[in-house]
């Protein structure tokens, strides 16, 4: 970062950082143009024109913490605090000023409790059941795989820091294979790309266990000693044959039967899962078969052998000390954000029904399924909507009022990190911008203005980073905040990657600290990882699940539903863009020109069939709704699979909608994770 009187002039990677190299991903290498974005909110707004035009005129911050504090105690005074509810997801990813930093607030208050589990929720409780909240392999000692299976997961666009260490074991010798329904940069770069249905991935990790225990290459002592549940494991899969999977995958039998000798011959072997892998009804049982595979063949015995999901796990992050789930009132009306829409609208019933939403960190008009409705819930004149942005997004359209937030060089944070071991740093670098503050001084002179004055809405932002992390953990050995302040980042005292095999004695974080093939938490039913979970850090129960891995088909498919998929006949997938993070930067000028128009890539068949060309406007709709996009024909996708990238805004949409106009409010198998890409549509040439 290079800051010339007061201006950040230039951003840039550092060169010495193990696991980036100095590389900034396109999403970063543009900052300032967002820092610095005309468009920025630099002061507090109010609603002049109707909802949704985005008429807005500058307040004060006075003004506008006065008017907030006297709607939300009328609310609460008049229909409960409950009818109060935040939406709130990943703008931010540091611990202060990320998923938590309302959760006090909206504990004191009172106000709906808001579950988010748009991301990685089921994959996290399925891989949690299975060999619990471990860091699972470190990223860098990927160059030690010799068989890397990327599942789900687009690298080269979300995980780009990734690929060196991929490469650097292809060098090696290693063989990389990618399992996906679409050709994508990665699976360009890879030597083996499996094609697979959207949402079928669990029979094929089935039958992979099929093949690998039927022909005897399992690793028999690591079974025994650090797994439980493997003899009725066995008797499980018999049904999940290759050719019974070849029928549901459309991956030939025989590919089944290579991929999984492969897999288990050549040791160690690694398997990265992407979230897109939970965005179906059987999204978690997916999730559990993937992590079962590991032990099985004795994986975990070598760096770079294991599962790589998400390294978060390592970092010893305090969540309570953000979320303080003490001040929750016990039983707390919950609702799950993903469920916005039919919450403001009313089909959910909501008794006090929804009358104020504060929205901070998210754009859930962009990333929340059925759009349509949730846009006909905020238009709603009797809903009190806050919304805390550094731009006025389609969200904030709908705000009464408008919160100016800084960006991450205008504060202070601590991060851990979804993606490597390194603890960092985040120094404030300029002055915010304009009147616009952090989400952390936000919730003081929201709690202020509220006349809240319990020590935890005092904390400065350096007594919140010292309550952080567990500085104590045998991780944080040699990391305190003033070395992580001098030095921007520190790898966590774990071994490092040529050493680091954390359960070559298994030593798995699970109640019977084995890999639970036998599930010992499903009996207790359904559960969301607390993380997810604002006010909570218990274990949710639900309804008990099969302890063992199974297969969940997906619920909208032509092969599951055939009813729907006469009129609905093409599987639709919205995964993330390239140049997009999520659906920031989709108002940035840099940014579109490299992401170009929101496309919906088709094969030629189904093109031909509907006498689409590439470049004609198509329209893409289902039972839930509709959105209008440039074709783009394709041979990337397979025959029935469409794809619509995630992240373009409705005002640069041709027509009101977005891809998330068709996406459905049905949750998956656990977590009460997304089922995006369940997705059934038809498409037709628009005129
Ligand atoms: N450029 C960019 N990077 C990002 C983000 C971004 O928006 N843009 N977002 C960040 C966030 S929040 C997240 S969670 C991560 C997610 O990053 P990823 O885990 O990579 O998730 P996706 O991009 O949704 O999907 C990855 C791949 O899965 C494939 N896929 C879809 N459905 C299926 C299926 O049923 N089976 C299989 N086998 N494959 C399927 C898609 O074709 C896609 O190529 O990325 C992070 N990084
Ligand atoms: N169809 C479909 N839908 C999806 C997904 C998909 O793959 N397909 N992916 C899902 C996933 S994995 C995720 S993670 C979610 C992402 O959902 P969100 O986290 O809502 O992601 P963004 O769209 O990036 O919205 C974040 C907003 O926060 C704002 N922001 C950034 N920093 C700050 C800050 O410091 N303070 C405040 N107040 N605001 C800030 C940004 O300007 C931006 O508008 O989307 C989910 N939705
Ligand atoms: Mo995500």
């Amino acid at each position: 970062m290079t800051v010339r009187d007061g201006t950040a002039v230039d951003v840039s990677g550092d060169p010495e950082h193990p696991f980036t190299r100095g590389g900034l991903c396109v999403k970063v290498d543009n900052y300032l143009d967002r820092v610095y974005s005309p468009d920025r909110v630099l002061f507090p707004l109010r609603r002049t024109g109707p909802k949704g035009s985005g008429e807005f005129e500058r307040i004060s911050w006075a003004g506008a913490l006065a008017e907030i504090a006297g709607k939300f105690t009328g609310i609460a005074a008049e229909h409960g605090p409950e009818a109060i509810m935040p939406c709130s997801y990943l703008g931010t990813e540091g611990v202060l000023n990320g998923l938590n930093v309302g959760d006090p607030f909206f504990a004191k208050l009172g106000a709906t409790v808001s579950e988010r589990t748009y991301c990685d929720s089921g994959s996290c409780t399925a891989y949690a059941m299975t060999i619990g909240d471990s860091a699972g392999v470190d990223p860098e000692s990927l160059v030690h795989s010799r068989y890397i299976i990327i599942w789900a997961c687009n690298v080269m666009s979300t995980n780009l820091h990734l690929w060196p260490f991929i490469a650097e074991a292809r060098k090696r010798g290693a063989k990389v294979v990618v399992v996906d329904p679409v050709k994508t940069r990665t699976s360009k770069a890879a030597d083996w790309h499996l094609t697979i249905r959207p949402g079928t991935d669990g029979a094929l990790a089935l039958a992979m266990m099929h093949v690998i225990i039927n022909e005897g290459l399992t690793d028999d002592d690591y079974i025994a000693r650090y797994t439980i549940g493997y003899d009725a494991l066995v008797e499980r899969v018999q049904q999940y044959s290759p050719e019974w999977a070849a029928e549901e995958t459309g991956v030939p039998a025989d590919d089944i039967r290579t991929l999984a000798r492969e897999y288990a011959r050549a040791q160690p072997s690694v398997i990265r899962i992407g979230v897109a892998i939970e965005r179906h009804a059987g999204g978690g049982q997916t999730v559990r078969a993937l992590a079962c595979l590991p032990a099985l063949v004795g994986a975990w015995r070598q760096p770079g052998g294991g599962i790589l999901q998400l390294p978060l796990w390592a970092f010893p992050v305090i969540w309570d000390n953000f979320i303080h789930p003490e001040m929750l009132k016990p039983g707390t009306r919950v609702v799950n954000q993903y469920l916005l829409g039919d919450a403001l609208t009313g089909e959910l019933a909501l008794d006090p029904p929804v009358k104020a939403l504060m929205v901070y960190n998210s754009n859930p008009l962009v990333v929340c399924p059925d759009q349509d409705n949730l846009a006909r819930g905020l238009a709603r004149e009797d809903l009190f909507t806050v919304v805390s942005e550094q731009f006025i997004t389609d969200t904030a359209r709908y705000a009464d009022i408008v919160l100016p937030a800084t960006t991450q060089l205008e504060q202070e944070d601590i991060m851990f990190s979804w993606g490597h071991l390194y603890a960092s740093y985040n120094h404030r670098a300029v002055q915010p911008l304009g009147e616009a503050v952090s989400n952390t001084e936000l919730f003081r002179r929201l709690a202020a203005a509220m006349g809240y004055t319990d020590p935890v809405f005092l904390r400065t932002d350096q007594e919140m980073i010292a309550e952080a992390f567990d500085w104590s953990a045998p991780v944080m050995q040699g990391i305190t905040v003033e070395s992580l302040k001098e030095k921007g980042w520190q790898r966590l005292n774990v071994p490092p990657p040529d050493q680091y095999a954390p359960h070559v004695e298994g030593d798995f974080p699970t109640p019977t600290g084995k890999v639970e093939f036998a599930s010992s938490l499903a009996p207790g039913g359904n559960f969301v990882v607390p993380l997810f979970r604002q006010g909570s850090t218990e274990h949710q129960p639900g309804n008990p699940v099969d302890p063992l891995p199974h297969y969940i088909p997906p619920r909208e498919s032509v092969r599951t539903n055939p009813e729907l998929a006469a009129a609905y006949p093409l599987s639709l997938l919205s995964p993330k863009s390239h140049a997009y993070l999520n659906s920031s930067d989709a108002n940035l000028e840099f940014h579109r020109k490299v992401q170009k128009d929101p496309s919906l890539l088709i094969h030629p068949e189904d093109a031909e069939e509907r006498g689409i060309t590439t470049g004609a406007r198509v329209r893409v709709f289902n039972n839930r709704g509709e959105f209008v996009v440039k074709a783009k024909i394709d041979k990337s996708v397979l025959p029935g699979v469409v794809v619509s990238h995630v992240g373009s805004w409705r005002m640069h949409a041709d027509g009101l909608s977005t891809v998330s106009a068709v996406t459905p409010t049905v949750f998956g198998d656990l977590g009460n994770c997304p089922t995006f890409s369940d997705t059934l549509v038809q498409v037709e040439r628009k005129p």
